[in-house]
């Protein structure tokens, strides 16, 4: 399918998704939020795991398309808050591993999209942060929820109420940023992780994956009895059991994700 904002390639198994508008930086407008939400809804089972970057040598994603957003009336502006909220939510509920290879700005809608993917891997010229309330207005797309979930309420309150834009070395120690790669290493180095990720269970992954999240919103007790409940359905399934024979007969595990 043609997209104009958005490129989707496949590699083998694994799928790259770029926000592809350059000329601005890559912000997020309607036009690409809908473009990633049909993109989204092509990733089938070929697929084993997506990676997330930007188009262009600069930036990520700078943010919220501020030029559009400027002018939104308050219910456009909820509009545009829906979409996006549902985009994200999309993509991080795929049962396949996310990765966002951050090879820029990252700012506002587009720190908040790399929040919504599982891990998050920089290049050292990386920037990241959430101005919104430099602009008036505060995270709109999951980023308030997703940041503090990830770095902690102090810090998350930080680089929100300061707007500021942190490097990647500083995102990796508050543990924002996974690993900071040089600029020409980023990609190889998702793919690499990609490859890691693929020697094992994809059906598996996805439940792990499920309970985390899932579990994450939940009381512990109530969140171990998830966990206790999907350890028990894994059992039967094509890959536990070829999982399983594959180490007591002391070979590669071959997984079809049943
Ligand atoms: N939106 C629109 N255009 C952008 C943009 C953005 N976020 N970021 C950059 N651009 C455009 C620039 O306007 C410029 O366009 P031209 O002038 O060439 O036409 C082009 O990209 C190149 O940018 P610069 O010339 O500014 O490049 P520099 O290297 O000088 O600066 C920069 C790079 C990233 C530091 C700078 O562009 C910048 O500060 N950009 C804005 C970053 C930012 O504030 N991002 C946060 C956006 S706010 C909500 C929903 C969502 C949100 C909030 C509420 N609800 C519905 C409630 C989310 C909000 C945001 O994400």
């Amino acid at each position: 399918m043609a997209y104009e904002n958005i490129r989707l390639e496949k590699d083998g198994a694994v799928a790259t998704l770029y926000v592809d508008r350059p000329k601005a930086l890559n912000a997020l407008n309607t036009k690409t939020l809908q473009e990633m939400e049909a993109a989204l809804h092509t990733i089938g089972t070929d697929v084993r795991v997506l990676i997330v970057t930007g188009g262009g040598e600069k930036a990520f994603v700078a943010g919220a398309d501020i030029a559009e957003m400027a002018a939104l009336p308050e219910a456009q502006a909820q509009e545009f808050g829906a979409l996006g909220h549902r985009v994200f939510a999309m993509l991080e509920a795929l049962p396949v591993p996310t990765i966002a290879a951050v090879n820029g700005f990252a700012l506002g809608g587009g720190c908040e999209l790399a929040l919504a993917c599982d891990f998050i891997y920089a290049s050292e010229k990386a920037k990241l942060g959430l101005p919104e309330v430099g602009l008036g207005v505060i995270p709109g797309f999951g980023g308030t929820q997703r940041l503090t979930r990830a770095v902690g309420r102090a810090r998350a309150k930080e680089l929100v109420f300061t707007g500021e834009r942190i490097d990647a070395a500083k995102a990796k120690e508050i543990g924002l940023v996974l690993e900071v790669l040089p600029a020409d290493a980023l990609m190889a180095h998702c793919r690499a992780v990609a490859e890691k990720l693929m020697k094992n269970s994809p059906l598996a992954i996805a439940k792990a994956k499920r309970v985390i999240e899932a579990g994450a919103d939940l009381e512990l007790k109530v969140a171990n009895e998830l966990e206790r409940k999907t350890f028990g359905e894994l059992f039967g399934s094509e890959d536990q059991r070829e999982g399983m024979k594959a180490f007591l007969e002391k070979r590669t595990a071959s997984f079809t994700g049943k």
